[in-house]
């Protein structure tokens, strides 16, 4: 296939922002059809990076229309599974962000209907196993560098959240992110969960319980313990520190220059997701690209968005019980065993 032809649903921050990177920064794409539920907001974007596409009627037409090879869903979570179900039943590739689906059994329906098309069509929205510090890491953990590994200490922050995001949100929206990586870092699976609610921020409104600590156990007997706070108001910072026998292995912090000033010495810090990951994101959209167009896709697929999927599903029921919940997992599709 020459040029990819993009059709993506779902034109808020991260549509525009990979809409950005695939008209200014990628190679081998070009975006042809937009749709969001906000016609206005499609057009602006089409005029702000002079797009040669046009606004499809709905999400239906634009997965449908043969004019396009691959579909984006970068709508609010809760509507990727009908969206992404479509594109398979089209038999177009889609890239999904992150979460795959909002239910498990959305999540397991996909996975199905892939698996019963015989090729693999989807890629997940997950960005981190694309930067280069957490490659860094798993190849440290790899090459035993750090011995077996024993504990994990991770931190998820966000200066601050809106109104809309609830406690379920810390976990679903934003904790599957470490869902997701650490299972890949660590080569492990998550057997079990417990959600603990330190003393609650005065921040964050009524609907929100932040910070929110989840401790992970893994099959092979690794505890990972997830500080999650989306209210520190201070900055955007993802920290991970792996503890091994012989050694630890961190996450270096994201580059800034040191300022030496006025009788102080100070680092900025950022202020939201956009540029932490930017060149993960760069890396993961242009490894999309070039899996449609050799028609192998390599990043991360259904299976990996349903895994994260039914641990955060434990990780909820966690939150209501305060006990420490059980992860369950159906046995693996052969479709999914490379
Ligand atoms: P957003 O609120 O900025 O944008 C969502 C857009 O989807 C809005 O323009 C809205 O009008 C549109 N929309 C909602 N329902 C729709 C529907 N049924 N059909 C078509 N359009 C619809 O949200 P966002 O921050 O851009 O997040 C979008 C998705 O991307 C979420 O799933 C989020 O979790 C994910 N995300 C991932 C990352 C990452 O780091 N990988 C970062 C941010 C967001
Ligand atoms: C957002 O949707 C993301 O995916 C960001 O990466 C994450 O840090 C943030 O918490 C989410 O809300």
């Amino acid at each position: 296939m020459s040029t990819v032809r993009i059709g993506i649903i779902g034109i808020g921050m991260i549509g525009e922002e990979h809409i950005r990177r695939c008209s200014q920064v990628l190679s081998g794409a070009e975006i042809v059809a937009l749709f969001d539920l906000n016609t206005d907001r499609a057009n602006d974007v089409i005029a702000k990076y002079s797009l040669d596409a046009h606004v499809a009627e709905s999400a239906e037409t634009l997965i449908h229309d043969p004019a396009v090879d691959a579909v984006f869903v970068t709508s609010w979570g809760g509507t990727h599974a009908a969206y992404v179900l479509e594109a398979i039943a089209a038999g177009k590739y889609v890239f999904c962000e992150k979460p795959l689906a909002t239910t498990v059994s959305d999540c397991e329906r996909i996975v199905a209907a892939e698996v019963d098309g015989g090729h693999r069509l989807v890629q997940v929205g997950f960005m981190r196993p694309y930067d280069s510090g957490y490659r860094d890491l798993k190849a440290r953990i790899d090459d035993g560098t750090i011995g077996e590994v024993l504990m994990v200490h991770a931190a998820h922050r966000n200066p601050s959240v809106g109104d809309t995001y609830t406690t379920d949100m810390a976990i679903t929206d934003t904790l599957i992110h470490e869902l997701d990586v650490l299972r890949w870092l660590l080569n492990d699976e998550f057997v079990s969960v417990q959600v603990l609610f330190p003393r609650g921020t005065s921040v964050a409104h009524a609907k929100l319980k932040d910070p929110q600590l989840v401790i992970l156990h893994t099959k092979r007997g690794v505890i990972a313990d997830i500080e999650v706070f989306v209210n520190c108001q201070y900055g955007y910072e993802i920290r991970c520190a792996v503890v091994g026998e012989k050694g630890e292995v961190a996450l270096p912090e994201f580059p800034a220059p040191v300022v030496r000033h006025g009788g102080a010495i100070s680092q900025t810090v950022l202020m939201d997701w956009k540029k932490r990951f930017i060149a993960a994101y760069d890396t993961e959209i242009q490894d999309f690209i070039n899996g449609v167009s050799d028609g192998k896709l390599r990043g991360p697929d259904a299976w990996a968005g349903y895994l994260a999927a039914a641990t955060a599903d434990a990780c909820l029921r966690a939150q209501i019980s305060g006990e420490i919940e059980p992860v369950s997992i159906i046995s693996r599709p052969d479709f999914y065993k490379h």
